[in-house]
C-alpha cells in the first residue's frame, strides 16, 4: 500500500523517527541542500507536515503544498504555524498537549533553584578545585517562600503552581481567560510583577501576547526579582530584558527560549545574572517518546479517517 507523504521540517530522535519512517513516506526538508527546490519538487505530493513546537510553518510553505490536509506539531505550542493560512484552506492542526506539562514544570523549578541557589557555579567551583583553594562558594538566595507570579494559568502554569505550593510559595496569577479562587488574581502583568519575587511566563504565544513582558513589567518585578521564561521568546521584549538586567532594573532571568533560536542575542552571554538553557524544558527520553507517539497517533487517525486525538 502506498504510504501517505509527510513533509518533515525538523529532526526527531530515533525513537520517533523510526516508526514515522515505517508508517509514512517522510520527506526530510531539514536535510535538503536546497530547501526551496525540495519544496517546489515535492510540495504537490505532500498530504501532511510534521513540525516541531519551535519551528515555523509559514503561509508560503502551506501554499506550496496544494494537497495538504494536516499539520502535526511535535510540541504543545503551535504559534509557529500560520493558523490563518491553515484555517483558510481547511487544513487541520494538531499539537501534543499534556504529555510534556510535568517535565516543563520540573524544568521551570530547576531554573529557579539553579539560578538563585547557584547550582551550576557551585558544581563548577568544586570541579575546578576552588573549594580547597578559595574556600566556600558564595552564598545563594533562598527559594522557598518567595512570592510567585504566573503569567498564564494554563496546564503548565498550574503544574508549576503545584510545585511552588510544596515550596511554601504564595501564588498569584494573571490570565484574562481563567479565574481560580485558589490563587490571588491580578488584572495586569505589571500588577502581577509588582506583587512577585519570581515571575514565570507560562503563556501560549500568539500575536496578541507578543512582548507582553515589556520594560514596565520588568521594572515592576524589580532589582530583587527573577523572570523565568519556559514559554516562547516572543512573549518577552528581549531588548528591554537585556537593558533591565544590565542596568539593574531587574535582578535575574532564567531563560529556556530565545528570539531566533538556536541563535541568541550574544549580549545575554555577557550577563552574570542569567541562567540560559537551550529550549530543553520538555527534553527527557520519556516525554519526547510520549510526544512522538501522540503526534503519530494524530497522523494515523487522520489517514485512517478517525477523529484527531488533539486538534487545536
Ligand atoms: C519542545 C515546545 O521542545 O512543546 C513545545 O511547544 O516548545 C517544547 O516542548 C519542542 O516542541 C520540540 O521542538
Amino acid at each position: 500500500m502506498t504510504k501517505p507523504v509527510v513533509l518533515q521540517i525538523g529532526p526527531y530522535p530515533p525513537v520517533d523517527q523510526d516508526p514515522l519512517d515505517a508508517a509514512f513516506e517522510m520527506l526530510r526538508l531539514h536535510e535538503a541542500d536546497d530547501p526551496a527546490a525540495f519544496v517546489a519538487r515535492h510540495g504537490p505530493r505532500v498530504r501532511a507536515i510534521a513540525s516541531r513546537g519551535a519551528l515555523k510553518v509559514p503561509a508560503t510553505l502551506i501554499q506550496a503544498c496544494p494537497r495538504l490536509e494536516l499539520i502535526a506539531v511535535y510540541g504543545v505550542g503551535f504559534d509557529g504555524v500560520d493558523m490563518e493560512a491553515a484555517r483558510a484552506r481547511g487544513i487541520a492542526v494538531t499539537n501534543t498537549p499534556d504529555v510534556l506539562t510535568e517535565d516543563v514544570a520540573d524544568w521551570a523549578m530547576a531554573l529557579v533553584l539553579g539560578l538563585w541557589r547557584g547550582l551550576p557555579s557551585a558544581a563548577e567551583w568544586l570541579r575546578a578545585g576552588r573549594w580547597a583553594k578559595d574556600g566556600p562558594h558564595p552564598l545563594g538566595r533562598r527559594v522557598h517562600g518567595a512570592r510567585v507570579g504566573l503569567l498564564g494559568l494554563g496546564r503548565i502554569g498550574r503544574a508549576i503552581a503545584t510545585r511552588c505550593a510544596a515550596f511554601g510559595m504564595p501564588i498569584a496569577y494573571c490570565d484574562p481567560y481563567v479565574s481560580d479562587a485558589a490563587f490571588a488574581r491580578h488584572a495586569t502583568p505589571q500588577a502581577l510583577a509588582a506583587a512577585s519575587d519570581i515571575l514565570f511566563v507560562t503563556l501560549a504565544a500568539s500575536p496578541e501576547t507578543r512582548h507582553v513582558v515589556d520594560a514596565p513589567v520588568l521594572g515592576a518585578l524589580g532589582p530583587e526579582g527573577m523572570l523565568v521564561n519556559i514559554s516562547r521568546a516572543s512573549n518577552v521584549d528581549e531588548d528591554a530584558l537585556i537593558a533591565a538586567l544590565s542596568g539593574g532594573a531587574l535582578g535575574w532571568a532564567a531563560l529556556d527560549v530565545f528570539e531566533g533560536e538556536p541563535q541568541l542575542d550574544s549580549r545575554f552571554l555577557d550577563l552574570p545574572n542569567v541562567l540560559l538553557t537551550p529550549h530543553h524544558a520538555s527534553a527527557t527520553h520519556q516525554t519526547r517518546a510520549d510526544m512522538g507517539a501522540l503526534m503519530r497517533a494524530n497522523l494515523t487517525a487522520h489517514f485512517s479517517g478517525q477523529p484527531l486525538i488533539t486538534p487545536v
